[in-house]
């Protein structure tokens, strides 16, 4: 496997220089979001701020953060910064509650998103060689088509074959020679072991590396995979807000993601006190993109739990590594890949007039494949119904909860105030998964 570099300019640029860069970057973007974005201009005013405030990425910490609930306030285009004409795409991802959050990019984004895409590939070691077999959903979410870019930029045979169908995944594996399988770790999993119960013999098959992300997973995880599958497993990490997969990618030393600095400012904050906190230190991820037209977004809030870490790593890359990400600082879960907010089913339920807003949530992991649980409260007059009711009950929950939230759930109905009150915060969620 040949592991390269793919812009070698930026990912080994000497860190002062970095800095200039990222100076300037910041400078225009801050500009660019005062004048184009009330809302930006409204928030940098509240502080007394104006663009001439902010030089040097020191000066980040006196602009407001921005969360997951600012892009739900102004869902679906507020915070755009271009008009709808110069925007070229649309993704969205979960919001905490009914409305996703929204992202567009106009075509230079589009060229960002690939030229990290490409980064995080060429440092996989998949170049033109290549057959890449991309099992990330294609759709709104960015894992697809993100992939899709990079591997075209770095002129692999892309595969766009989506995420499920895993019989048709191992037929096209084998019969076209993927070398390279991008999907979520517990989707490689779930295939290693599917191929192990197959026909195919893994001789036969072509496969060197798995680009895996879009959820936790642990270095022990890692291990298995790469012995199971018989790959070098690379992390990638990315978020819609920030652009989708390529915000930080592993190298060929697995100690930690390189943060594609030139285009995105980490920060590490309290997420109690809000204080940025000294380098090293582990808390909660802020970026600042510095490159994005359509949806630039200043110290956005990740909730993803980590660290940082400076110093230039043995590939050669200067760029800022971040550990992997394995807790947040809210109640988001990741299930096969999907985002998933407790708030979600509770807005389900709450629309229903035989439910009550009590419920369990009950997440394990079952043949590597994630599986959801849900208890619910059925009210008193309707928990008296024939059992045939409530079957149609059960199938009701079950039919409004998965088109909601597009995962599938298994809905046990319950006797009313059977699930445990809690005095403080309400326990919604089981997790049973292990993260070790
Ligand atoms: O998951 C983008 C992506 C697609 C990344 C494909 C990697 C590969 P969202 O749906 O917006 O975007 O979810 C973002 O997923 O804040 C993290 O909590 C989590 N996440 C993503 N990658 C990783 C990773 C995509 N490598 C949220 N490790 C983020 C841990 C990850 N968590």
């Amino acid at each position: 496997m040949e592991l390269s570099i793919w812009n070698r300019h930026f990912e080994t640029m000497p860190r002062e220089q970095m800095r200039e860069v990222q100076n300037d970057r910041l400078r225009d973007t801050v500009e660019r979001v005062y004048y184009n974005v009330p809302y930006y201009r409204a928030r940098m005013q509240e502080k007394g701020l104006g663009p001439e405030h902010i030089r040097t990425v020191n000066d980040l910490k006196l602009l407001p953060f921005i969360t997951k609930q600012d892009l739900r306030d102004n869902y679906p285009f507020g915070l755009f910064a271009l008009p709808m004409s110069e925007i070229i795409r649309l993704h969205a991802s979960s919001g905490t509650t009914g409305r996703p959050t929204v992202v567009g990019y106009s075509r230079r984004d589009i060229g960002v998103w690939s030229e990290v895409m490409a980064r995080t590939l060429t440092s996989a070691g998949v170049g033109k060689n290549d057959i890449i077999q991309i099992a990330y959903g294609y759709g709104l979410f960015t894992g697809g088509l993100g992939l899709h870019y990079g591997g075209e930029k770095v002129g692999a045979s892309v595969i766009p074959i989506s995420g499920g169908n895993t019989k048709r995944q191992l037929q096209l594996m084998h019969d076209f020679g993927s070398t390279v399988l991008a999907c979520t770790p517990s989707y490689a999993s779930y295939l290693a072991e599917a191929i192990e119960e197959s026909e195919i013999e893994r001789d036969a098959l072509k496969l060197k590396a798995g680009i895996l992300g879009a959820e936790p997973w642990t270095d022990n995880m890692r291990k298995e995979i790469e012995k199971k599958l018989r790959i070098k497993a690379f992390d990638i990490y990315g978020l819609s807000e920030i652009i989708g997969p390529g915000v930080a990618f592993d190298c060929e030393y697995q100690n930690g993601l390189h943060i594609n600095e030139d285009h995105f400012i980490p920060e590490i904050i309290d997420p109690d006190t809000l204080e940025v906190l000294p380098e090293g230190e582990f808390g909660e991820l802020v970026f600042t993109t510095i490159t994005k037209e359509g949806l630039p977004v200043i110290r956005y809030r990740t909730r993803d739990l980590t660290r940082l870490h400076y110093d230039t790593c043995r590939c050669g890359r200067t760029l800022v590594r971040m550990d992997k990400c394995t807790g947040r600082s809210d109640d988001m879960l990741i299930i096969r890949g999907v985002n998933l907010f407790p708030s979600q089913i509770e807005s389900v339920l709450l629309d229903m007039d035989e439910t009550t807003p009590h419920y369990l949530l009950i997440v394990d992991r079952v043949n590597n494949l994630d599986t959801l649980e849900l208890h619910v409260e059925v009210e008193d007059r309707f928990y008296q119904d024939r059992i045939s009711e409530l079957q149609n009950l059960r199938k009701k929950i079950k039919n409004q909860i998965e088109s909601t939230i597009g995962l599938s759930v298994n809905v046990k109905l319950v006797e009313p105030k059977t699930i445990e009150r809690s005095e403080g915060k309400a326990k919604r969620v089981i997790d049973k998964r292990k993260m070790e």
